[in-house]
């Protein structure tokens, strides 16, 4: 048996993701569904369109907001979600998606870490990325190397069991988090990652902020219910 795959790309305006659909399709066939959940004007969206999938106009804001409604909207067996800005390696997909057909794992998440190439990490995020890899790997009991990786591999069922939760805001990690909560299997593949080659950072004007607040939020979640 063949399964049915989904991809959802969060995406604000990044020129990468034309690059990110062609090897997503590439990868895994014409019959690979694909949801943009987007938050771009009307000139870029048009652009869009011809590439033929389905787009999703995202009303409220973050980037978790955009993937857990592109994973609700999705039809497929198996779901995988991608930065839409062409800086994971796209090949990452394919081993996630592996793991999960082999029932090795119910999420599979993008490790960088291994993989980050020239000048395409800043060594602060590198340092923050370690600590809250460290902090989540701690208080969840799986050991997790990139927390804050864009990439990841998710069975139906084990998203079945959160797709009701109002996400809050730290990124993929949440999907993690809520996971973990409930006794899933979380794992990882190494990917590479690559230096952003245009527009810019979409996630947060603060980062130290962001990661301040992941830390408490991941911290108070595990305490919570
Ligand atoms: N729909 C939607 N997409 C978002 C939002 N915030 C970020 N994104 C997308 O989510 C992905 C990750 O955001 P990035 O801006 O690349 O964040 P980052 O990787 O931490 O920053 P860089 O290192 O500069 O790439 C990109 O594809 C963005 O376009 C959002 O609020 N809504
Ligand atoms: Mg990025």
């Amino acid at each position: 048996m063949t399964e049915s795959i989904s991809l959802v790309l969060p995406n604000i305006e990044e020129e990468g993701i034309f690059h990110v659909i062609n090897e997503s399709r590439k990868l895994f066939g014409k019959s690979l569904e694909i949801i943009v959940v987007d938050k771009s004007s009307l000139e870029y969206e048009k652009t869009l369109r011809k590439t033929g999938v389905t787009i999703i106009k995202q009303k409220d804001k973050g980037v978790e907001n955009a993937v857990m409604e592109g994973l609700r909207a999705a039809q497929g067996d198996i779901l995988l979600s991608i930065d839409a800005d062409d800086t994971h390696e796209i090949a990452g997909l394919k081993k996630a998606k592996e793991l999960i057909s082999a029932g090795k794992a119910d999420m599979v998440m993008g490790n960088r870490m291994s993989g980050i190439q020239k000048n395409a990490m800043d060594n602060y995020i590198i340092f923050g990325n370690n600590a809250l890899s460290g902090m989540f790997s701690f208080l969840y009991g799986r050991r997790i190397h990139d927390i804050l990786t864009g990439l990841f591999a998710m069975d139906r069922k084990a998203f079945e069991s959160i797709k009701n939760i109002e996400p809050y805001r730290i990124g993929i990690g949440f999907f993690a988090v809520e996971l973990a909560k409930r006794g899933y299997r979380i794992s990882e593949v190494d990917i590479k990652y690559y230096v952003r080659k245009q527009g810019r950072s979409k996630l947060a004007k603060s980062k130290l902020l962001w990661g301040l607040r992941m830390a408490w939020l991941m911290f108070i979640k595990k305490f919570s219910q």
